[in-house]
């Protein structure tokens, strides 16, 4: 008796929860209704025959509750039951699944008029690649890619050269303009999803996959990674932004060229001496940093990630927290390099200096500190050395009262905000697993126990 209002409570609750959690579906901003009417279809027949075998069952258990007069009969086959069952069975699955193979046939039937966007998937950043005025992506490589061509494409196919290169993980797309998108891997296995849209793709290192939609309402989407296997592919997160005619032929004409981003200015390493005189009374003579003005060693850091961390000072989009006073400081003097090329010369110059040897010991727990170091050194680096491909700079040679700030300023929401800031966002997550100071003195004294090699 018991079990069965158990059972029945069961089922109203979860039609309760059903019909009043706010967990469904986000507003649906593509061309893909016909997905969403497929899941309903699923859910409305799942839905009635859990609500009917429940209260069967409920039914059943109170019926042939235990009687002592009462004596049970076998019946080990009913044909008529049994024929009965295989056919609503039959029809219910069917139901289910019909409908969906008529949605796949779609799904994969690409519009002629679909304009071609391509994809690029990596640990733990998205980037993209449209065709050109001709029309015609240019052959890639995973061998050929390097700091200067960040795509792998081939210098030598002539339909590469007007390739148009989205280095940020903001896709632009034109509202009512279906779009076939390929989807490419430089490492792992990925998966390309925009919640808005519905339609998901798994990126498969050495194959192109593709899905494709039209966009129909103007916005910002978050694109997600959600490959489950492997790790930190949560942190992995782009946007898609839906525009206008006018606002996508703006957004397109302030993309380079594949040509464009080969003929660059010589780097000038004198003028980035020159330059840096403006730094020193900050950064050190060498670039070896000075605790007393706050200022970390910049000696040894990579060009990439100087010029980053440069730009996003310039264009504020780091150090302009009110809480960051450090960051406001070093937001304010980056105005001293007046254009792109400066920042490049600088930065250039700054890694030709060899970084000193870091003697500043924190009073951590190294052995602690190297197990939790593990999670750090997928993207740092094993010695904490840096890694290009992963976006994440050297960290060994770094003072520890500079890495120690910079862990307090992620977990704090300090640095890394910024809408436009593409990496600090991951940062931002992996510095949460540090709990607690002791654990962020532990990591920083190991990395400083390191040997700072460049
Ligand atoms: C008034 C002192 C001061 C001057 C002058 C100064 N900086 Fe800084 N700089 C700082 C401080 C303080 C920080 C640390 C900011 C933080 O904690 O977020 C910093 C951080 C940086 C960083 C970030 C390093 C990293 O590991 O992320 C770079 C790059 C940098 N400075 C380059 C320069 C260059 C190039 C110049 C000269 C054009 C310069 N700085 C001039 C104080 C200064
Ligand atoms: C998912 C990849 C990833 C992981 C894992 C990761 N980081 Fe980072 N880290 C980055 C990136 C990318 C940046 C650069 C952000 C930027 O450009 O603003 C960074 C920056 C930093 C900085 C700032 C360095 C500077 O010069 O200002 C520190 C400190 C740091 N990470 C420490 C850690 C520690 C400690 C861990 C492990 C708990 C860790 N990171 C794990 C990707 C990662
Ligand atoms: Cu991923």
């Amino acid at each position: 008796m018991t079990i069965a209002i158990v059972i029945i409570l069961l089922v109203i609750a979860t039609l309760i929860f059903h019909f009043i959690s706010p967990w469904w579906f986000t507003p649906l901003a593509s061309n893909w209704q016909a997905i969403d009417d497929t899941i309903n279809i699923t859910l409305w027949v799942v839905g009635i025959v859990f609500v009917a075998v429940s209260l069967f069952l409920a039914f059943v258990i109170f019926k042939y509750r235990y009687n002592k007069d009462r004596r049970s009969d076998f019946e080990p086959e009913n044909s008529k039951l049994e024929g009965w069952l295989t056919l609503i069975t039959t029809l219910g699955v069917a139901a289910m699944l019909t409908p969906g193979l008529f949605v796949w046939a779609e799904f994969i039937s690409v519009p002629e008029n679909s304009e071609i966007v391509e994809v690029v998937g990596q640990q733990w950043h998205w980037s993209y690649r449209l065709p050109g005025k001709d029309g015609k992506l240019g052959k890639t490589a995973i061998k050929i890619i390097s700091e200067d061509n960040p795509f792998g494409i081939d210098i030598n196919d002539i339909n590469g050269a007007d390739d148009l290169l989205v280095k940020s993980n903001e896709l632009h797309l034109l509202i009512d303009q279906p779009v076939k998108v390929l989807l490419r891997s430089k490492d792992v296995l990925h998966n390309f999803a925009v919640p808005q849209f519905r339609v998901k793709m798994d990126l498969v290192p050495g194959a192109i996959t593709f899905v494709w939609f039209t966009p129909t309402k103007l916005g910002r989407y978050e694109l997600l990674c959600e490959e489950l296997c492997g790790i930190a592919h949560f942190t992995m997160r782009g946007y898609i932004k839906v525009d206008t005619a006018s606002d996508y032929q703006t957004w397109l004409a302030s993309l380079p060229t594949f040509a464009q981003t080969l003929t660059r200015d010589p780097i000038n390493l004198a003028q980035g001496k020159q330059h840096y005189t403006g730094c020193i009374s900050c950064h050190g003579i060498d670039g070896q940093g000075n605790e007393a003005m706050n200022a970390p060693q910049l000696a040894g850091l990579s060009r990439w990630y100087l010029q980053r961390q440069l730009n996003y000072f310039k264009q504020k989009i780091r150090g302009q927290n009110s809480n960051d006073t450090y960051g406001q400081q070093m937001s304010a003097m980056s105005a001293l390099l007046p254009d792109g090329k400066a920042v490049e010369d600088v930065s250039a110059y700054l890694n030709s200096l060899p970084s000193s040897q870091n003697t500043l010991i924190n009073k951590g727990d190294v052995i602690k500190g190297k197990r939790l170091y593990k999670n750090c050194s997928y993207c740092h680096g094993d010695d904490a050395q840096g890694n290009y491909a992963m976006n994440a700079p050297k960290l060994a040679g770094q003072h520890a009262w500079y890495l120690k700030r910079q862990i307090g300023s992620y977990q704090q929401g300090i640095r890394g905000v910024h809408p436009n800031d593409l990496y600090g966002k991951q940062m931002i997550l992996m510095s949460k697993i540090l709990h607690d100071e002791r654990a962020v003195d532990d990591v920083v004294s190991y990395i400083n126990s390191l040997t700072n090699v460049r």
